[in-house]
């Protein structure tokens, strides 16, 4: 694994217990306000800060309005996602939550009733002292993943050297795990905002697309791919895959993301440079195109919200280890073999694999039935509790249960 990103299979320290995760809570019962820490370090890329600033927003959004502290290593990177970010300041405050710049001394906090930690952080050492002291419930919320072990490991419990129980909560694609995020009517959200015209419109003039390829867009004429990818995809097979069909693309890139691709375009397909957005906008984007390639884990989650046919660049790690990962999914899902075949070869370094795959993809009625099982995987994993709610339920019962 790169980075220590390394999956936890099972509690590292101490005895292990299982929560009893199918008790039910009282639902008469209006969920208790509580406070929330979360630990966030950002390793690489927006995956991390993303989880983390969606999770946060999620919770304090609650009609009950949880009190969210949000701790963040690298605010520069989180600035990058999130315009209201000031990386000059230390403490600051984005939509009610409370932002800390996580320095190597960090600031004397009282921690908050549930301190969760994302992908395995590592709170600072003093701080867990004084978890101790405030009988904090502690969840270290690992990365998602569709391989079965997940199921088992979710919501079990290690101790740690402190004394403290530290939960493990797994997101995931079925009911037995923590689920995904997804905010309240996210679906319903969506549809409005894909019912008026005018949104889209005013989108592409926000990320400064030229006015003949917006309005091309707009009537239908072009079709409209957005590419949020790692340097090693196979970006040049899904242009010439483009270029082979009937209707011209235009491929959306984040600025820096994939800078090579720009000069391999053609008055068929062309490549548009758009600045990083908000998680807001990026949601739109996704909405509003076609065809979406994402990558690592938030973006993947957003792309199946988006319901249009996508393309998923695992995270890459060591010895492969991501397409086990990548296969574990696909297994999951009830995507064509075709579908499936070009996930893989997106993985892989194939140029020409893609492109013969995105061109057969694009034609009668590969693509609508693409778009119809999209559609179908989409409400199915909607269907499920969401990744917030989950962990609040689990934490209310914690501390109801000590
Ligand atoms: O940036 P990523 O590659 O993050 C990765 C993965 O999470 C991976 O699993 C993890 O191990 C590694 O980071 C450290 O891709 P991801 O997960 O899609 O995160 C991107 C985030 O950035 C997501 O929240 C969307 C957000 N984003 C914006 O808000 N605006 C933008 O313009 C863009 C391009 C992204």
């Amino acid at each position: 694994m790169i980075h220590g990103h390394v999956f936890v299979a099972a509690p590292l320290v101490g005895a292990i217990f299982n929560l009893n995760r199918h008790t039910p809570i009282d639902s008469n019962l209006p969920p208790p306000s509580l406070s929330f820490d979360i630990f966030c370090r950002v390793v690489d890329n927006f995956g991390d800060i993303g989880v983390c600033w969606r999770l946060a927003r999620q919770l304090a959004d609650m009609p009950n309005g949880h009190r969210v502290r949000l701790w963040v290593d690298n605010l520069h990177r989180f600035a990058k996602i999130e315009a209201r970010v000031d990386p000059a300041q230390d403490r600051q405050t984005v939509e009610r939550i409370d932002l800390v710049h996580w320095t190597p001394e960090p600031p004397d906090l009282q921690p908050c009733q549930v301190v969760v930690e994302a992908f395995a952080c590592d709170p600072p050492q003093g701080f867990i002292q004084r978890m101790a002291a405030e009988h904090s419930v502690w969840i270290n919320l690992e990365y998602l993943s569709a391989e079965p072990w997940v199921e088992s490991c979710h919501a079990l419990a290690s101790i740690h050297l402190s004394g403290l129980r530290k939960i493990f909560f797994f997101p995931g694609f079925t009911p037995h795990t923590g689920g995904l995020l997804r905010e309240p009517h996210l679906l319903k959200t969506r549809k409005r905002w894909l019912s008026e015209p005018g949104n889209a419109q005013a989108l592409r003039r926000a990320l400064r697309l030229p006015d003949n390829l917006s309005q091309s867009l707009q009537k239908g004429d072009c079709r409209q791919v957005f590419l949020f990818c790692y340097p090693s995809a196979p970006a040049l097979g899904l242009l010439q895959g483009l270029a082979h069909d009937p209707t011209p693309s235009v491929i959306l890139v984040p600025a820096g993301v994939y800078p090579r691709l720009e000069a391999s375009q053609t008055p068929h397909v062309h490549v548009h440079e758009i600045p990083f957005v908000d998680q807001t906008t990026f949601d739109q984007v996704l909405w509003s195109s076609d065809l979406n390639c994402v990558r690592g884990e938030d973006s993947l989650v957003r792309a199946m919200w988006a319901g249009k046919p996508f393309l998923w660049q695992i995270y890459p790690q060591n010895e492969d280890a991501h397409l086990v990962k990548l296969q574990a999914w696909l297994a999951q899902t009830s995507f064509s073999p075709a579908v499936q075949a070009l996930m893989q070869a997106w993985n892989g370094d194939t140029h020409a694999s893609v492109g013969a795959l995105v061109s057969r993809l694009l034609s009668v009625p590969a693509w609508s039935e693409w778009q119809r099982d999209t559609r179908l995987w989409t409400e199915k994993m909607a269907q499920q509790p969401d990744l917030a709610s989950s962990l609040l339920r689990l934490c209310v019962k914690l501390l109801q249960t000590g």
